[in-house]
């Protein structure tokens, strides 16, 4: 690889800026990256790129992007060297801990670190590192309620099956907009020609969701529900499954418990009796019912507009209910559980340790954990309440919960006046970091390397693929996982230690428990051994070795001469197919029964909140707020790249005609919204593309605080929907964040 300034080149990098996971082409001309295409020659995405991945050098680039750690200096956040941030750490955060307790210090994850090798590989370590509860993700404002119902019902939270989209005959896709998002629990780079190839061989596409987008645009049937109540049309299908004796879950039979308990808990959801609160009429329900269940194969999957709800949970049991009822979960053009290069290799089916809900409680309000974590709408009030236990300190990395999560001004204050230490992993001085003592900036993703461990276990095909940096790291910049290994070895008292210690610790220990595992093809081998055939040239590296070895495709240290080592995989550096998606129960099944539990206690036991919700909303006028996605936009980070401003992607409310003639507001007149949490006010966007009684404003929008360092989102900041909202709506079972659903008025601004 050349680095000299002059020359161009191109490099291969895989797209970290969605779920879809694309390969691209980069053109680099000396350092910079000054182009992308789609690489034509991935083993997944061939080609497909989309506006947000053309425009990478624009981000990568991007002169706001902190270069440098900051250190807060008598109250200014002040540019400083690596050691200097590490050791204003090292001083303050262990005395936190050893003062106050384990609790006292909290870690907030991002989205981001779905997408970067470090984010993968190391909270792990610096969560056993703090011994603290306290933690607080991106997921209770997106996908917990699949967790949750996935452990649940199969036994593990990440054991997500995905609609096999290349050879289903039927899909029924509710609350998601793939066309703009590209997809989510569902990694497949475009999306958008997958289903029009679904189309194409004959197949049909059904969209639930109360805006006419452009994924619904291409449907057979588009179903405009009141927002808020999937799970009750979901009870429903299943309600003339049984009542038309339509249930054939084939050879899954044996693998199932609590068939006839879900007939019963379904009773009362007749269409009839939905209808009026799902605002669909009972005969369109009864042929979503008939259509799933005659199609030749189906795949029923719900995304953000059927978890960020108040019946979350069940809205995502009752997706995969469906999937078991009809026959199409595990087989070929249903929904299948993928097997990534990295999971652990599999083992004869057998009970497993099932999966358990609330073994602790939030401090002040007692929320529920749910998959180790509390919900990050009680951020706020785990800082800002008194008392034994409050969180005194805080880790950041990749978040933006200022914008992000429910009530972000009184976060914003929380951050400001509860704290004594925060730190912010963060390429931007954005909304949340602004209030850091210490910011660590990761690299642009140029200079990084890139695997997808999570997205590969939720893909449509099973594949493999790895890039290493594209350019050459800057002298004066660190790797995010040397980042995130120095945060680990600071806050665990080894504070100046060499960061391959952390993975070299992950490695012993895995290895040590591997080769005690009679199912492991290393059973019984020596593990300094197999630590020294380990290739890579970083910690990262060796680590991925390891795992794609010890996995299910890997050559288990000689065991499989032809099996997946990390060697392999960089001599394919357009990746490697590994086939279509396969059956794998009862493999995969980790429940204490060893089958799938179809009716788990407590979904039994939120069941009755869903009859309430049977009686529907009263007032014909009444409003609620959901919201929604642009192609050119990435929740609340990417509206600093000029190449993505404008067009579409704006921060509008947009309002059915009938609505807006009704309150006097007319195109781009400006509204005032009002809610639980506080009001705002955005010019509003007439459009029949969102039903009545239902207005939509994205999120990630309201960069208007002081203190930041993001000039083009601050020429245009929009506000911050996240703003109507108190924190106290909250999915029970999952304690995801309400965000779509809200009850509002609204009025001509004054
Ligand atoms: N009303 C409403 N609110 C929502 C949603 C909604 O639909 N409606 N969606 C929710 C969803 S699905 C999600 S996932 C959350 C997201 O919530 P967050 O994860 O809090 O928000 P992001 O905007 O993704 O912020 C990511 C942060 O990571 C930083 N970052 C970017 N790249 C990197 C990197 O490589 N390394 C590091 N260390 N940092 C990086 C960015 O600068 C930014 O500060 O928002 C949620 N909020
Ligand atoms: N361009 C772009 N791509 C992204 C992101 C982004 O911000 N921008 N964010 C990424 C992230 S973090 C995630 S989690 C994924 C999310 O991926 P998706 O789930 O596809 O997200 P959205 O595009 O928000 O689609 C949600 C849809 O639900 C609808 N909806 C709202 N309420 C309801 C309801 O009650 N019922 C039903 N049935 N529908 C409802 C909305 O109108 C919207 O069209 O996208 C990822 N990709
Ligand atoms: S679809 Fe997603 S992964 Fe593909 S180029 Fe666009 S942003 Fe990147
Ligand atoms: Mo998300």
């Amino acid at each position: 690889m050349s680095h000299d300034s002059s020359s161009t080149r191109t490099a291969l990098r895989i797209c970290p800026l969605c779920e879809a996971t694309c390969g691209l082409t980069l053109t680099i001309e000396g350092t910079r990256v000054t182009g992308a295409r789609g690489d034509r020659d991935d083993v997944f995405s061939q080609g497909f790129i989309c506006p947000k991945g053309a425009s990478i050098g624009g981000l990568d680039e991007d002169p706001d992007r902190l270069r440098t750690p900051l250190v807060r200096k008598d109250g200014v956040l002040t540019e400083a060297s690596w050691s200097e941030a590490f050791d204003a750490i090292a001083r303050a955060l262990p005395a936190v801990t050893e003062e106050h307790g384990p609790q006292a210090v909290g870690v907030v994850l991002g989205n981001p670190n779905v997408h970067t090798m470090a984010g993968a590989l190391y909270p792990s370590a610096l969560l056993g590192a703090l011994r603290t509860r306290a933690l607080f993700t991106a997921s209770t404002l997106d996908q917990m309620p699949k967790h949750v119902s996935s452990g649940l019902l199969f036994g593990d939270p990440n054991t997500i099956p995905v609609p096999d989209l290349d050879r289903t005959g039927h899909l029924l896709l509710l609350g998601a907009n793939p066309l703009e998002s590209n997809g989510s629990l569902c990694t497949a780079p475009d999306f958008p020609g997958r289903l029009k190839a679904l189309r194409r061989r004959g197949g049909s596409l059904t969209v639930v969701d109360p805006r006419r987008t452009r994924t619904a645009r291409l449907a057979d049937r588009h179903v405009a529900i009141r927002p808020g109540t999937d799970a009750l049309l979901l009870a429903a299908v299943t309600h003339v499954l049984f009542e038309e004796k339509l249930t054939d879950p084939g050879v899954l039979v044996d693998h199932l418990q609590g068939i006839g308990e879900v007939a019963e808990a379904v009773r009362d959801f007749s269409p009839e009796a939905v209808a009026a609160a799902c605002d669909v009429d009972a005969a369109t329900i009864r042929a979503i019912a008939r259509e799933l269940a005659a199609a030749p194969t189906a795949a029923v999957y719900g995304r953000i507009g059927s978890c960020t709800v108040e019946h979350g949970t069940l809205a995502s049991w009752l997706v995969d209910v469906l999937n078991i009822l009809t026959g199409n979960l595990d087989r070929p053009g249903g929904a299948l559980f993928p097997l990534s290069a990295t999971a652990r290799a599999p083992r004869p089916a057998a009970p497993g340790k099932g999966f358990a809900l609330g073994r602790w409680a939030s401090r002040v309000s007692g929320h529920p954990e749910a998959k180790g974590e509390l919900p990050i709408s009680a951020l706020a009030e785990e800082i800002a309440v008194p008392g034994e236990g409050r969180i005194r300190a805080l880790i950041v990395l990749a978040a933006n919960p200022v914008l992000s999560a429910p009530d972000g001004d009184r976060l914003d204050r929380a951050l400001a006046d509860g704290l004594d230490f925060m730190v912010s992993v963060d390429p931007y001085l954005n909304e949340t970091s602004r209030h850091a003592d210490v910011v660590l900036p990761p690299p642009p993703p140029s200079q990084s390397a890139h695997f997808d461990f999570a997205f590969n276990t939720l893909s449509v095909r099973n594949q493999v693929r790895y890039t290493r940096p594209a350019v050459r790291l800057d002298a004066d910049r660190m790797d995010e996982s040397e980042i995130l290994a120095r945060l680990v070895l600071a806050v665990s008292g080894m504070h100046g230690a060499e960061p391959d210690a952390v993975d070299a610790t992950v490695i012993d220990r895995t290895l040590g428990k591997t080769v005690a595992d009679p199912h492991s093809p290393v059973h019984g081998r020596i593990p300094a051994e197999l630590a020294a055939a380990l290739t890579g040239r970083t910690g990262p590296e060796r680590r991925l070795d390891l795992m794609l070895r010890l996995g299910p495709y890997g050559d288990g240290f000689g065991a499989d001469p032809d099996g997946l080592t990390l060697e392999r995989l960089l001599a394919h550096p357009h990746g490697i197919d590994l086939g279509p998606l396969t059956s794998r129960v009862p493999q995969v099944l980790a429940t204490r029964s060893g089958r799938i539990e179809l009716l788990p206690a407590p979904i039994a036991a939120d069941l009755p909140r869903l009859r309430d919700a049977l009686a529907g909303r009263t007032d014909p006028d009444a409003l609620v707020l959901i919201g929604r996605r642009h192609l050119r936009s990435n929740n609340s980070w990417m509206h600093n790249v000029a190449a993505l401003t404008g067009g579409s992607n704006v921060c509008t409310l947009q309002m059915h005609p009938e609505d807006a003639a009704r309150l006097g507001l007319v195109d781009g007149a400006a509204a005032t919204v009002t809610a639980d949490g506080g009001e705002l006010s955005a010019p509003v966007e007439i459009t029949d593309g969102v039903r009545t009684g239902v207005v939509s404003l994205p999120h990630g929008w309201g960069h208007s605080r002081p203190g930041t360092r993001m000039s083009v989102a601050a020429a245009r900041p929009g506000v911050n929907v996240n703003q109507l909202l108190d924190g106290t709506r909250l999915d029970p079972l999952s304690g995801t964040a309400v965000l779509n659903g809200i009850p509002v008025t609204v009025a001509p601004t004054r």
